[in-house]
């Protein structure tokens, strides 16, 4: 018998930008992931998200997929500039109903509604300000919540505040590779406390609102491995735990910076700066739940040289590059790895172990599993879409779950990235993830795919059959 809890939601997840594309239409405006993605070789050949996979139009069909699929808990995120054009003050109510109308038609399957406020669509009219930078953006995203609470809180339990940051933020202000492009490691960490005050202020938010549910924040799980047992490369990979791990959970889970390290960059560069107040925000207003997604684990070595940003966006094997802060550590290829095209290692036990140093570092916090899936370019044979090496993928990665709970850990939910073929950030639509294939050569005409019957028949039997 497989050990998930009888309340277990298995569910799978997407996120605005990626699926809706009416990046224009109904009075939405303009995300900074429209301007970016329009300014020459910012994407993977160009892609944008202007059109995505047309979610926007083809909502009612895409839940009627995950209705027949047995799906039971949709993750997605709400474009915050579709609900507020400017970022704040006045509202789009065309926005406001193409979201109301997709908890209706959710609930309406018995498929729980899991809502991420902020997967990386910062209205552009915010940026123009300052962005994530300064504390004003902070303050509108509290806005921004509490106006999705009021019309959506009724029928929403589960909530987070934001998808990753370490992406977002390390993307966005230290490799310069998402917007706003900018390469400062002392802007990134001000910009990083203004999204942990963002969090607490919109935990806070949800708190004096009385909303009946559970407010989280959703992260990377990203286990580090020292490349060889030499006194270098274990401090290597502790300083990846403290930078990649530690400052991202510590502030909302503790409600504290990792001590030391909060020294160091305050000694260096005088980040992150605090207001009085921040203390108790953080303090008082910790997530009832953390999301984790896990895709890979990092093999970590001791860096001497520069700081390093290559990846591979193409999906050619060993395209890839290493990634590594000067002086500090990198990230290199695992010698015995077994890797994507994509070059991300594919390793299931990551999963187990990360979760349980999540426990071991946080205690009993719930824990769902907000992300997870493999990247490929899916095999096609007779017009059927045979993905067997994505069933493969999340066949022994709810097999590394399954063995977190039967160690004790408080998983509730399981959501593959993705439920449909949509548009990777940076590395088009060639890299698929869904159960549902999208045709962009017949009008983005949706098709099942193998693993759509695969994860029908786990979601049926409750995990037992996989
Ligand atoms: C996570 C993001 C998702 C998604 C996924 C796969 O970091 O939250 O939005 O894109 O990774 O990443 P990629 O599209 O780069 O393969």
């Amino acid at each position: 018998m497989a050990a998930f809890p009888k309340d277990f939601l298995w569910g799978a997840a997407t996120a605005a930008y990626q699926v809706e594309g009416a990046h224009d239409e109904d009075g939405k405006g303009l995300s900074i992931w429209d301007v970016f993605s329009h300014l020459p070789g910012t994407t993977y050949q160009g892609t944008n998200g202007d059109v995505a996979v047309d979610h926007y139009h083809r909502m009612q069909e895409d839940v009627a997929l995950m209705a027949e699929m047995g799906l039971q808990s949709y993750r997605f995120s709400i474009s915050w500039p579709r609900l507020l054009p400017n970022g704040r003050g006045e509202v789009n109510e065309a926005g406001v109903k193409f979201y109301s109308d997709l908890i209706d038609a959710l609930l309406a399957h018995n498929i729980v509604p899991m809502i991420t406020l902020y997967h990386w669509d910062l209205p552009q009219a915010l940026q123009d300000e300052g962005g994530w930078e300064v504390r004003s953006t902070a303050e509108a995203f509290e806005e921004y919540a509490r106006l999705c609470y009021t019309r959506f809180g009724s029928r929403v339990k589960l909530w987070a505040t934001f998808n990753e940051t370490i992406v977002f933020i390390g993307h966005g202000y230290i490799t310069g590779s998402h917007p706003p492009s900018v390469k400062d490691p002392a802007r990134a960490i001000q910009a990083c406390h203004q999204v942990f005050i963002a969090h607490a202020m919109a935990v806070k938010a949800f708190r004096e609102m009385n909303i009946d549910g559970q407010i989280g924040f959703v992260n990377v799980l990203q286990p580090h491995t020292p490349l060889s047992d030499s006194p270098e490369d274990t401090v290597a990979s502790e300083l990846a735990d403290a930078i990649h791990t530690h400052w991202l959970y510590d502030p909302v889970l503790k409600g504290t910076y990792p001590a030391e390290l909060l020294a160091q960059t305050q000694a260096l560069w005088g980040v992150p700066r605090f207001v009085p107040g921040d203390d108790e925000l953080l303090r008082n207003y910790r997530c009832d739940f953390i999301g984790l997604n896990y895709y890979r684990r990092e093999t970590v070595t001791a860096n001497s040289g520069e700081t390093l940003t290559q990846s591979n966006h193409s999906g050619e094997k060993n395209s890839g590059g290493e990634f590594g802060f000067k002086g500090l550590f990198k990230f290199v290829r695992n010698p015995n790895g077994i890797y994507t095209d994509w070059d991300w290692e594919i390793w299931p036990q990551g999963l187990t172990d990360g979760i349980m140093m999540i426990k071991e570092r946080y205690g009993d916090i719930p824990i769902y599993i907000t992300e997870n899936g493999l990247g490929a370019k899916d095999p096609i044979v007779d017009g059927n879409i045979v993905d067997q090496p994505r069933i493969d993928y999340l066949r022994m990665h709810i097999d590394a779950l399954e063995k977190a709970i039967a160690l004790g850990a408080d998983v509730r939910g399981y959501y593959p990235w993705s439920f449909i073929d949509l548009l990777s950030w940076l590395n088009g639509y060639k890299k698929q993830y869904g159960f549902v294939y999208v045709d962009h050569q017949q009008n983005l005409a949706r098709k099942r795919k193998k693993s759509f019957y695969w994860y029908k028949e786990v979601i049926n039997s409750h995990g037992n059959v996989r």
